[in-house]
């Protein structure tokens, strides 16, 4: 009775309360380890999200790119609701009937001999390294503890402890410490310093994102995955593509490595994979790397269970049906042209880069990031949701279901609050 009486006047309570009373709630009640813009979101559906108090956005984030297949897809709703009510979860101490169908798709859908599923980037990160160093030990004879990966300046890989490790970001590692060593960091975009580095002893591997994403959308030449992974190959060491962001269309290509016909030894998947709906991520790799893992040694109570597997064939088969690729590839051009249009007419923004549906402008501010912050402000009152990243960048990335005329008027709200943005 009492427990019926509270969630009821929970209800009630979610019901009559403001963006400013959840906002409150949160600063309140939940550590701040973010600093989100003011909109508080209720509902979504493609390319649209709404607040409570009913305005409704173009989502220009689609979740970091995890809702690369539109907000609640019908598809992908439909499969998650269809499995929960049947079974959600087994732990892998038993066999369940949606994850050897979903292994044989996902893994014939990238073209890799065998899937490791795991739920977020950061654990699918955790276990491609982890991988790559059994690799280095018991197929390449490097001696017990001395494995080395290479990384990149300026990545991201996510928050765990290791991975933060090797981050240069003060923000995310600094008093974290003490650190997991057994990485070696190099400029990114740089096939001479990977060469170099490839030269050391106990070299493992190499890490990178085929585009930086947190570090401000940076696109390498043309050519530098296909090299990497030719460097690799002749020192012996596995090139692993952390495709959490870029993966699954986003950047025009199935995969961004696809734009050089480049296959990874370690691929890592997350985020679009579930088209946000469900936290599914993968680690895939041929049989002659991933069959190091034995049983006992790695797993995840929730990774690969009937849910995730199901949402994540339901997620991957949108992609291919709506073509999500060529649609972002096209989208995305035009955006840049578009874009690059308006810059010639302004002074507040310097520059626009990126491929397919993954873009960001550079605003003219170099001193401080309030330039950016107050631009995505105002793009919000004007119904268009954007975040920066570092400084004065700030990143465009919709659902991949956007029409051109969705795209147009999206540039209209663009171009309208450049032009009417005074500093
Ligand atoms: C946050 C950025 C995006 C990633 C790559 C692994 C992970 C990520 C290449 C970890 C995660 C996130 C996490 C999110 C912000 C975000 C982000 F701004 F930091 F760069 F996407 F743009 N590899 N990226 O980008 O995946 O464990 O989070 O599932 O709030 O930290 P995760």
């Amino acid at each position: 009775m009492n427990e019926a009486f509270n969630i009821l006047k929970m209800n009630t309570m979610v019901e009559g309360m403001t963006s400013e009373d959840l906002i409150r709630l949160e600063d309140k009640h939940g550590a701040h380890n973010y600093h989100p813009l003011e909109a508080v979101l209720t509902r979504g559906e493609g390319v649209h999200v709404w607040d409570v108090e009913g305005k409704k956005y173009y989502d220009f984030l689609s979740a970091y790119s995890a809702v690369n297949q539109g907000h609640c897809h019908p598809k992908i709703v439909e499969a998650m609701v269809e499995q929960s009510r049947k079974l959600t979860l087994t732990s892998r101490a038993f066999y369940n009937d949606a994850l050897g169908p979903y292994e044989k798709y996902v893994t014939e859908y990238f073209g890799f001999d065998k899937v490791l599923p795991m739920n977020t980037g950061a654990e699918a990160v955790e276990t491609a390294i982890k991988i790559c160093r059994k690799w280095a030990y018991e197929k390449k004879g490097i001696a017990e503890n001395a494995a080395q990966i290479i990384v990149c300046d300026g990545n991201f890989h996510g928050r765990t402890t290791t991975i933060i490790s090797f981050s240069n970001d003060p923000d995310a590692n600094k008093n974290f410490g003490p650190y997991t060593p057994g990485f070696i960091s190099i400029p990114y975009d740089d096939t001479e310093a990977l060469e170099e580095a490839l030269k050391q002893d106990n070299v493992a591997g190499f890490m990178a994102e085929p585009i930086q994403g947190e570090a401000g959308v940076y696109v390498p030449s043309e050519g530098y995955l296909k090299k990497a992974k030719e460097l690799c190959k002749a020192a012996g060491a596995l090139f692993i593509a952390d495709e959490v962001q870029t993966g699954i269309a986003r950047t025009g290509e199935l995969l961004a490595v696809d734009h050089e016909n480049v296959k990874p030894d370690i691929l890592i998947l997350g985020k679009a994979i579930s088209g946000g709906a469900y936290p599914v991520s993968a680690v895939l790799a041929d049989d002659d790397v991933m069959m190091v893992i034995k049983p006992g040694q790695h797993g995840s109570t929730f990774g690969g269970n009937p849910v995730a597997a199901k949402v994540a064939m339901a997620a991957l088969e949108v992609v291919k049906d709506e073509e999500l690729a060529a649609n972002a590839n096209r989208l995305g051009n035009i955006f840049r042209a578009e874009m690059n249009r308006i810059i010639e007419n302004t002074d507040l923004v310097l520059k626009v880069r990126g491929k397919g549906l993954l873009n960001a402008i550079i605003v003219n501010d170099v001193e401080t990031s309030k330039t950016a912050w107050n631009l995505c402000v105002a793009l919000k009152e004007n119904g268009l949701l954007a975040k920066p990243t570092h400084g004065n960048i700030i990143r465009f990335a919709p659902p991949l279901v956007m029409t051109e005329e969705q795209l147009m008027e999206c540039v209209a709200i663009i171009e309208k609050t450049i032009m009417n943005f005074e500093k």
